[in-house]
């Protein structure tokens, strides 16, 4: 929105200019969002409180969690306030991709909004079915990877970090991976969530990398000397990153460890999917393997100890799954399981920029 009403201005004062640059209206939209999350939080959480909707904590969790029950939830719905103010904001409102990348996240955050408040108000711990939920996925994804696929130039070629000659095209066979890239992304996101900053944590790096990688893609001579592929539009596409890493920064100052509020599905079905949806979008998704690698360390765990427990009869590889579980088991305290996390994602999110050169 500044962009459109100051830089018109420029001539009353030429100082608006500054309202064109990506990078300030990033750095706007970073600050915007952590501002209205810290602002915000401490209403949001004592709403909760007092309407009571806080946790449900199932008994078959670790006993440090007992503790957690009532601590308010659904404060994703902070977080998406934040980055959709912040986004419109600071963003050049005629980018499509911006849009969709919006429409997504929130058909995600509305999916889990749904879940996550038919579990506290019936406060029995039972939401959407998986399978209801995927469905709700699929079709997002869907509807969002066909506008995609209608943009002018979509490129459905992969491009793989390491390799810069190696772009396999997908074709017609690009939905479907990007449903895979973004569904399983934002259900990673989601298994992630279990312990005080444990997800918001790595979402911070990994929209920082991505914040990072979509100012080059837009960037037609960055692009080029980076040998990344150039996505014209996709410089916006920094400004959402920037609103996402800045409204996470934000949240992690009240879910930091003891947690004054969790982000419900709410918050992490729509982080993931639109994490996911960025990488697809500057076609880096197959790197958000490394940046999010702990969202697919978590993912890998259970999928391995599901697995496992049915083929074996009810062996077990993880002392529990997700793998969070599997170091609260070993007796290790919560903050250090996660500040761990941490910074495994950080060394990761490193390794991710390191891609940039080695190719
Ligand atoms: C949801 N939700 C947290 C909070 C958060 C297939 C199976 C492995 C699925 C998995 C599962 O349901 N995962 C997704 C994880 C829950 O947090 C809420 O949910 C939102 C995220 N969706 O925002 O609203 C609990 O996590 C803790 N928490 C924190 N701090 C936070 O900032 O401490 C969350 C955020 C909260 C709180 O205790 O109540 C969750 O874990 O339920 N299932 C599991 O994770 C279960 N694992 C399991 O059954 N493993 C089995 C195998 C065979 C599948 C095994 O290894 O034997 C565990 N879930 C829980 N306890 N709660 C089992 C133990």
């Amino acid at each position: 929105m500044f962009y459109h009403f100051l830089v018109p201005l420029h001539n009353v004062f030429s100082g608006f200019n500054v309202f064109r640059y990506i990078t300030f209206r990033c750095i706007g939209a970073i600050v915007t969002a952590f501002f209205l999350v810290a602002f915000l939080g401490p209403r949001f959480i004592e709403f909760m409180r007092q309407r009571q909707l806080g946790q449900v904590i199932r008994e078959d969790g670790p006993e440090s969690h007992f503790s957690k029950r009532g601590v308010p939830t659904m404060g994703g719905l902070l977080i998406l306030f934040a980055i959709a103010a912040s986004t419109l904001l600071w963003v050049n409102l005629t980018s499509h991709l911006v849009w969709l990348i919006l429409g997504v996240t929130l058909w995600f955050g509305g999916i889990g909004a749904i879940d996550d408040y038919r579990k506290i108000s019936k406060n029995n711990s039972i939401g959407l079915s998986a399978r209801g939920k995927l469905l709700l996925q699929t079709l997002g994804v869907l509807v969002g990877g066909l506008l995609l696929l209608g943009e002018p130039r979509f490129d459905t070629h992969l491009s793989f970090p390491f390799l810069k000659n190696f772009r396999p095209d997908l074709d017609g066979f690009y939905v479907l991976f990007a449903l895979l890239v973004i569904v399983g992304c934002s259900n990673a996101v989601n298994l992630t969530d279990g312990l005080d900053g444990l997800a918001i944590g790595p979402t911070v790096v990994t929209s920082g990398v991505y914040l990072l990688f979509s100012y080059l893609a837009g960037h037609a001579g960055l692009a080029a000397y980076l040998q990344i592929p150039y996505v014209p539009g996709a410089g916006e596409v920094t400004v959402f990153c920037g609103a996402l890493a800045g409204s996470s920064l934000g949240f992690l100052w009240f879910n930091a460890f003891p947690a004054q509020v969790f982000m419900g599905d709410v918050g992490s079905l729509s982080l993931g999917a639109a994490l996911g949806l960025v990488a697809v979008i500057i076609k880096q998704e197959i790197l958000l393997v490394i940046v999010g690698g702990v969202f697919v360390m978590e993912a890998l765990s259970v999928i391995i100890q599901v697995g496992y427990f049915k083929a074996s009869g009810g062996k077990r590889v993880f002392l529990m799954a997700p793998f969070h579980h599997h170091f609260e088991k070993k007796g290790w305290q919560e903050p250090k399981v996660v500040v761990r996390f941490w910074i495994v994602s950080i060394i990761l999110g490193l390794t991710a920029l390191a891609t940039l050169k080695l190719r």
